[in-house]
């Protein structure tokens, strides 16, 4: 394709509700469909790039619903960088942050569709326009949140089986934390000591129950809780990190350079979840992951059950960073019971393969699309 004519020709979107493989519960939401944005870019030159914005039960778990993205993209965003050069990718994000404020998986879904369609362009996958990976594929952790405890002990044995995880994330805060205990303790018992396994409390629990109940999840040897209280009490957070011995993850509690530096500061946590939806950008998912390992945080990377376009955005910018201590979560590609793309991201031997055709490396189905689109 000419580079010379990577001018944007129309920015659309469309709504896509994918049915999961079983009901996944958190904290505040649980999901039997996932919830995306899928946004088209077209370039002078013909052509396209994609990118996909995911959400978590509507405007639960952020405040973006598929709805406000849509709008977002369609009357603001998209607007304003019509006839710009998809490679400005830095001009492209100012304007798009004057067009409108936060609104971060919108920007995301963009920024990924011009990355796609530029490393289309240029025969590049769009790791090497974010600097180049420094690897390849990544341990991948998968998240058990049917809060069947039969179940999930099936579910995480058939994963180990199979060799695609060894490590779990277990969702909390939709049950009493007593009841959430004997989840864990079933699967402590029924997976034995070797098996990592991480709690995530989506903010369900207060000051006084970490106080309470982190003791049991110690006994039990979680190595990470991720955002156990309110994102808004970053003091209660710093006093909770104080005083368990397991590293509290920062999830919700931070999603711009600011908000990052703060918690760092703070000592909210030891670990940052990176995720697009909440930098609004890959290259800027770059910048969170500099400002977090300047506080001496360590980074894990996040999902919110992306599907293989969206796990491939977040895949070519991983790649890219100097550390990634935890690895990823992105299981989203497999808690669909269809994937959007012809060629879904590949796990191997308890990893997640970095796609390394050009731009995001994965190529859309449209008859899925056809099938899942919103019909309004
Ligand atoms: C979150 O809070 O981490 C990611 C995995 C999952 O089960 O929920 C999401 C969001
Ligand atoms: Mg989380």
């Amino acid at each position: 394709a000419h580079t010379k004519d990577t001018a944007i020709r129309s920015i659309r979107a469309t709504i896509v509700e994918a049915p999961t493989r079983r009901r996944h519960k958190l904290s505040n939401t649980e999901v039997t469909h996932q919830g995306y944005v899928l946004v088209r870019v077209l370039l002078d030159n013909g052509v396209t790039g994609i990118g996909e914005a995911s959400t978590l039960g509507g405007p639960r778990w952020a405040e973006e619903s598929v709805e406000s993205i849509k709008a977002a993209v369609t009357n603001y965003l998209g607007p304003a960088l019509l006839g710009q050069s998809a490679l400005a990718f830095e001009a492209n994000a100012l304007r798009m942050g004057k067009a409108a404020t936060r609104n971060f998986a919108a920007k995301g879904a963009i920024e990924s569709a011009l990355l796609d369609a530029a490393g289309k362009t240029l025969g590049l996958p769009a790791s090497a326009l974010l600097g180049g990976a420094v690897r390849e594929r990544m341990e991948v952790i998968w998240a058990l949140a049917s809060g069947d405890s039969g179940q999930e002990l099936e579910e995480a044995k058939e994963k180990l089986r199979r060799r695609e995880h060894r490590q779990f994330k277990i969702k909390f805060g939709f049950i009493p934390p007593q009841a959430d205990l004997k989840r864990l303790q079933a699967l402590r018992a029924g997976l034995g000591g070797e098996v990592r396994l991480i709690v995530d409390v989506n903010q369900g629990w207060t000051e006084a129950e970490c106080i309470r109940f982190m003791p049991a999840l110690e006994e039990l040897d979680v190595a990470l809780i991720e955002q156990p209280v309110s994102a808004l009490q970053l003091e209660a957070m710093a006093r909770v990190a104080a005083r368990t011995s397991i590293p509290l993850l920062v999830d919700e509690a931070a999603f711009t350079k600011e908000e990052i530096a703060r918690i760092g500061a703070m000592g909210c946590g030891s670990v940052y979840s990176l995720k697009l939806v909440k930098s609004g950008g890959l290259f800027e998912i770059k910048r969170a992951a500099a400002v977090a390992a300047a506080h001496g945080l360590e980074l894990y990377g996040g999902c919110l059950l992306e599907s293989s376009i969206g796990a491939a955005a977040h895949l070519a910018a991983f790649s890219t960073l100097p550390k990634l201590e935890w690895g990823t979560e992105h299981f989203g590609p497999r808690i669909l019971v269809e994937d959007l793309v012809v060629n879904p991201i590949r796990f191997e031997e308890f990893e997640i393969c970095v796609p390394d055709g050009p731009g995001l490396g994965v190529e859309v189905d449209e008859d899925k699309i056809r099938a899942f689109a919103r019909k309004d």
